[in-house]
């Protein structure tokens, strides 16, 4: 029997259709001293027969995973960098051209958004749970309040602060099970003409390149054009534009606005239709994308093995949180990759969540290249590659698994 779940969006039946086992808490890199028990849950993925979201199995409490000690910060890849000031002027001359325009984004992290709002001198809130990434956001001028956005904490904005012109979100809003607690509150808190704007990882570049990895705990749905429209219209919302990104590996922009106060842009019947089309979330499609991830997993075991045995140096390139998905789901360890390197000091010294290789900063790479990197942080590759040409010049080969393993 394939197992089940109740669908967190419409109570709908969840049939599952990739189980990763056993997993850690995806940004829970460990000190080597800590010797208590790290915790573990199943990630395993389903789809909604009703509203066709896919999403995870089983829930993890958001306590655990955002936090003081979060240790991503967003600001630690230039090409993000620009993205999210280009993404704020975006908004600015889009959604924020009134008197006294009012911007509150979801998951403001260090600021690397709000800080060119702030800049601007509009009047603006990030809600941000993980205190240790806000206080960066602080030092930069972005007013932030640690709390989780959710129908209380909307309220208060509303009250305190006003209506808002726009709520963004940034890999957030797939972060948060809780649906209708959040749009109940962002229909509550936008003003009439106002729009809610998120964008994360699209599913329809997930299932197209088998990028298995984003999937693991923080990441509790993988949206579609589909499953966004038929979640909004249950809050009176409706999907108004789309807009394809190619960050992260593949993303897409979603608009909402209050139903029938925008006519939608042609790019959202466009992507409706194609996805029919694709029928991303039919049992054929979703078995053959569970199928490809198999194999890549076979390949992807076999070659580390292979240069091990061959006694090549081979060493991971970002010690990211969708890394915890394909180490643990491959088995791979200290055995296998001597160490992780990352600019993150707080990542370096630690040990990857389940799998137990050793963070690094990226002098530990630079300082002595090894034969072969295994790229963790794939969706920052061109970025990557622009520099790190001094790896390749001194005979290093690249090895990548999405969308199929491959050395470059
Ligand atoms: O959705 C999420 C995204 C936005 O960020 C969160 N749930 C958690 C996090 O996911 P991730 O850790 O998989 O994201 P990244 O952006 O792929 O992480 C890149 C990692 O690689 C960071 O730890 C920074 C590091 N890095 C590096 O060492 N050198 C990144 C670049 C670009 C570099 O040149
Ligand atoms: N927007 C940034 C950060 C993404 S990481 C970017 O795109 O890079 C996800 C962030 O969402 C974390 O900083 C986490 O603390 C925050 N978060 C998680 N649940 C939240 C909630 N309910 N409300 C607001 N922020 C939340
Ligand atoms: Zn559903």
């Amino acid at each position: 029997m394939v197992p089940t779940a109740t669908c967190r969006v419409c109570a709908g039946t969840v049939t599952e259709f990739m189980d990763f086992g056993r997993q850690p808490l995806s940004d829970a890199f460990r000190d080597p001293a800590d010797t208590s028990e790290e915790f573990f849950y199943r990630l395993a993925v389903g789809a909604c027969a009703d509203c066709e979201m896919v999403q995870m199995m089983e829930e993890v409490p958001r306590e655990r995973m955002f936090h003081e000690g979060y240790p991503y910060y967003s600001s630690g890849s230039s090409v993000m960098r620009d993205h999210f000031r280009s993404t704020a002027q975006k908004l600015l001359a889009e959604h924020a051209a009134g008197d006294d325009p009012f911007v509150v984004e979801l998951g403001c992290n260090d600021g690397v958004m709000l800080e060119t709002v702030a800049r601007a001198g509009v009047r603006h809130l990030g809600m941000e749970p993980s205190t240790g990434v806000s206080e960066v956001a602080r030092d930069k001028g972005v007013r932030v309040r640690n709390a989780f956005f959710e129908k209380a904490t909307a309220l208060r904005i509303r009250e305190e602060d006003g209506p808002a012109d726009v709520v963004y979100a940034a890999n957030t809003f797939c972060h948060i099970p809780y649906v209708d607690s959040v749009l109940e509150g962002i229909t509550a808190l936008l003003a009439p003409g106002g729009v809610f704007v998120f964008e994360d990882p699209y599913f329809g570049d997930v299932s197209e390149k088998a990028s298995f990895d984003q999937f693991y705990d923080e990441h509790f749905f993988l949206f579609t054009a589909t499953s966004v429209r038929n979640m909004a219209r249950r809050f009176g919302l409706e999907l108004v534009d789309v807009e394809r990104l190619p960050t992260h590996g593949g993303e897409l922009r979603y608009t909402l606005a209050r139903e029938g106060s925008r006519t939608p842009a042609p790019a959202v019947g466009a992507l409706l239709a194609e996805e029919d089309k694709r029928a991303l979330t039919s049992p054929e499609v979703l078995s053959s994308f569970t199928r490809r991830v198999g194999e890549n997993r076979e390949r992807l075991v076999e070659e580390l093995r292979s240069l091990r045995d061959q006694g090549r140096r081979v060493v991971g390139y970002g010690a990211t949180a969708k890394s915890a998905t394909v180490l643990n789901f491959c088995g791979i360890g200290p055995d296998l990759l001597e160490f992780i390197c990352d600019t993150t000091p707080a990542k370096q010294g630690r040990l990857t969540p389940g799998s137990h290789v050793m963070v690094r900063d990226h002098g530990a790479f630079t300082d002595s290249y090894p034969d072969y990197a295994l790229l963790l942080a794939w969706n920052h590759a061109e970025e990557i590659m622009a520099k790190e040409t001094g790896f390749r010049d001194a005979g290093g080969r690249w090895l990548r698994y999405v969308p199929d393993v491959r050395t470059t």
